[in-house]
């Protein structure tokens, strides 16, 4: 069986972070390891905390696992802090890590932010991704491109490629009139595009990087991987369930 590894913050809910990466790769057929890299307090309307994890013994679990098993493919979620994000890019070159997929999560859906402010540019210059999945805000902070259209998020696409990862995945499910997510491999532009769901949704950038983390542990090349992921998190967002008082989680 292949095997993913999620390097994420706790979400309780269960809609984001950890928890959702481990049900997505467990419905792609996937077999889910991970290591919490902060501990968020919240609930489907509320960050209200977030815990930070002692570096050292993030690095130990860290040893311990991949001293033991050698996934077929990784992604981060939220990395809080530039030293942990350093650990990370470390440790993947001390196990010879490949397939990484990096979701550069700096903000939550309700509007917190999940990563202090230095993170951005250790992303930019530490880790060497096999794709990196940010959102349109993500990929405005990122790029320096205040991204309102499908000609920006080009142009945002092609700056972030400089900064080392091979493939740039902006999803735009925050764009005003329609859904567009964009594949940019350094070579072509693939743009797939659905209609809007009505309604509030927490965890999309989550489920949507763990699906392409998990074909990307299957075997199947990036442009595969970005259409199924498209497909799997547009299913998983029209199904979308209320558990809560707030917003909506996907069904995966
Ligand atoms: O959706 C981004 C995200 C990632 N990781 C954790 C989160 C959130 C959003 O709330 O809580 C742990």
């Amino acid at each position: 069986m292949k095997i993913a590894l999620s390097i994420a913050g706790s979400d309780p809910t269960g809609g984001a972070g950890l928890q959702a990466d481990l049900k997505v790769f467990k419905s792609m057929g996937v077999y889910g390891i991970s290591i919490p890299s902060a501990f968020t307090a919240q609930n489907t309307i509320a960050v209200c905390d977030i815990y930070e994890i002692f570096p050292d013994f993030f690095s130990a679990q860290i040893d311990i696992l991949l001293k033991d098993i050698q996934p077929h493919a990784l992604k981060t979620g939220m990395l809080h802090t530039p030293g942990i994000i350093r650990i990370v890019f470390e440790k993947i070159k001390e196990y010879s890590l490949g397939n990484l997929v990096v979701d550069p999560v700096t903000v939550s859906s309700t509007g917190v932010s999940l990563a202090k402010k230095e993170v951005a540019t250790v992303i930019k210059n530490d880790l060497f991704p096999l794709v990196i999945t940010p959102n349109i805000n993500e990929a405005s902070v990122f790029s320096g491109i205040d991204i309102r259209n499908e000609k920006e998020m080009k142009e945002a696409a092609v700056r972030l490629r400089d900064y080392g990862s091979e493939n740039v995945i902006i999803t735009g499910g925050h764009l005003k009139e329609k859904a567009v997510d964009m594949l940019f491999d350094g070579d072509e532009f693939l743009s797939l595009e659905n209609d809007k769901l009505e309604g509030e949704f927490h965890g999309t950038g989550c489920v949507f990087s763990a699906v392409i983390t998990a074909c990307i542990a299957l075997g199947f090349d990036v442009k595969e991987a970005f259409i199924k992921a498209k497909d799997f998190t547009y299913n998983a967002m029209k199904n979308a369930i209320d558990i809560g008082k707030g917003m909506k989680v996907l069904n995966v």
